[in-house]
Formats: structure tokens, C-alpha cells, sequence
């Protein structure tokens, strides 16, 4: 092999990143390309209870909402919403240390868990998800830091065959989306293992790829924001006693609220002196 591919040797550059452990190198991935995988905390046996976990709280939900019919209407088929409601597991997977290291040095000391979802991808069944989007919809600007950082864990594998995720390297860093040619060039799909995260900036385009396996594929995304954005669900009302560590109160829980009222948020910093 040529020494210049084996070797970085540059000039005129007196600043550079200097990523030394794993930990740095996904964060700069992650800034630069907007993506990065890396391998989970969770074992066989907690990927298998995901997996049976995944299928049944969809099911519960269907059965809540009336049938599966209805969550087609509002093109929400195939996701299950908030599975730690349903299930504990999905807690523990929520809770991955390797995750919280990452979204530690993306985000800051202080985050919080914005929504948490089970996708759920059929084989020869149109996804909600197959469509380009920002974790963080609606949104057309960009940030010199990462606000929000998704967090998918792959249930099963990750490939050509099974679909895979789609992202569009670096539009995080884009305010609009792409034209059709730039897309079709530019699209690159993801592979990753069972247990693996793929890690993205919300802000970068992605979506499902099509499932042509003939088992199902599953993901549970995450997306973890600063504590001053709303939460799309409220999980602390939702889990309550479930949530057993402070640790998981905070992640868990409704980040910066308002102060009842301008006195209040006075005498709360007065109090602290
Ligand atoms: O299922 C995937 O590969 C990506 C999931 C996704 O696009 C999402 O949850 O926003």
C-alpha cells in the first residue's frame, strides 16, 4: 500500500483534532459526518427481551388505540411510542453508559430523554420512516454545537438486505434539504450489528431503508436533547416509581421548567446563596 494511505501527513494546518480514545473519535465523527456506530453495553439475552418487548408493546398500543388501522390513518403503523411504559428493559436500554458518555461530551453535563421509540420494519411493508426527515422535525437552521443527539440501538442486524439506515453525511451542518440528484448521489446506508448504536446529530437527514429480508428488522431510537426543550412525551408521568435512581429521574425526566413565577424564580436563587 502507498505510504500516503497508510500515513496523515498535511502542511499549512496548525490546528487539528486529536481524538485518542474511542470515546473522542465517535464525538468527532459525529461533529464532522454526523454519524457514528459503535458497540453497546447490552447482552444477548437483553437484545432478545427488546426484540419480544418491541413487538409487544406495539400490540398493547394497536389494541389501546383501536386497532392497527387507525395508527395507519395517521401514518404511525409499525412504532412502538414510549416502550418504557409498557416494559422496564426499555429503561436499561435507555440508561447505556456508553451512550451517556457520548451525549456527555456532545451535550453537556445536564440532558434529557426527548422520545423514545420502537420502528418496527416489516418486510414488503411501507414505513412512515422510509422518508428523509430530521429527528428534530420542521427545523431548517443550524448550530455551531450539537443540540440533540439520536440514538439508535440495532435489534437485528444492520445491512443491504434488512434496510439498514440512510443518512445524507454532514447535512446537520446543511440548513436545507438536498436536491433529488445530490440525494441519489450522495445517499450511503449504514451497516451495524445486533447490540450495536448507530449515534447521529438529530439535526442530520436519515431514514429506514426498505426491508427485503424476509424477518423483521427493529431499532429503538432515542433522542436526547438539552434540557431546555419540551419533551415529546411526558415520561416522568408516565413511569413514575418505574424510575429508580436519581440517575434516571434526571434523563427521564421534563429538564428546565418554568418557575411558577417571577418571585418564586427570585427567591429560589436567593435561597441558594
Ligand atoms: O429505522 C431506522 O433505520 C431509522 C429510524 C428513524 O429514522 C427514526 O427513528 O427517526
Amino acid at each position: 500500500m502507498n505510504t500516503l494511505d497508510e500515513h496523515v501527513i498535511c502542511h499549512g494546518i496548525t490546528e487539528r483534532c486529536t481524538s485518542t480514545t474511542d470515546l473522542e473519535f465517535c464525538v468527532e465523527e459525529i461533529r464532522t459526518k454526523g454519524y457514528s456506530v459503535i458497540p453497546g453495553s447490552l447482552d444477548a439475552e437483553t437484545i432478545a427481551l427488546v426484540s419480544e418487548f418491541s413487538d409487544k408493546a406495539y400490540e398493547k398500543q394497536c389494541d389501546i388505540l383501536g386497532g392497527e388501522q387507525n395508527l395507519n390513518k395517521i401514518n404511525d403503523a409499525n412504532i412502538a411510542r414510549a416502550p418504557s411504559a409498557d416494559f422496564d428493559v426499555f429503561i436499561d436500554v435507555a440508561m447505556d453508559p456508553k451512550v451517556h458518555a457520548v451525549a456527555r461530551a456532545l451535550l453537556g453535563g445536564y440532558f434529557i430523554l426527548y422520545s423514545q421509540n420502537a420502528i418496527i420494519n416489516v418486510p414488503a411493508t411501507n414505513h412512515y420512516q422510509f422518508s428523509w426527515h430530521r429527528d428534530l422535525n420542521y427545523q431548517h437552521w443550524t448550530s455551531s454545537r450539537c443540540l440533540a443527539l439520536s440514538a439508535l440501538l440495532c435489534v437485528d442486524p444492520f445491512d443491504s438486505v434488512t434496510g439498514g439506515t440512510y443518512v445524507l453525511p454532514a447535512t446537520h451542518k446543511i440548513e436545507q434539504f438536498p436536491s433529488d440528484r445530490y440525494v441519489l448521489e450522495n445517499q450511503l446506508c449504514i451497516h451495524a450489528n445486533v447490540g450495536d448504536w448507530i449515534l447521529f446529530d438529530s439535526m442530520l437527514f436519515h431514514r429506514t431503508g426498505k426491508n427485503s429480508s424476509n424477518v423483521k428488522r427493529r431499532a429503538v431510537n432515542h433522542i436526547i436533547v438539552q434540557p431546555f426543550m419540551a419533551q415529546q412525551y411526558d415520561f416522568t408521568g408516565m413511569l413514575g416509581d418505574k424510575l429508580k435512581t436519581e440517575e434516571e429521574r434526571v434523563f427521564f425526566g421534563r429538564g428546565r421548567l418554568p418557575a411558577p413565577s417571577a418571585i418564586e424564580w427570585r427567591s429560589s436563587r436567593i435561597n441558594k446563596i
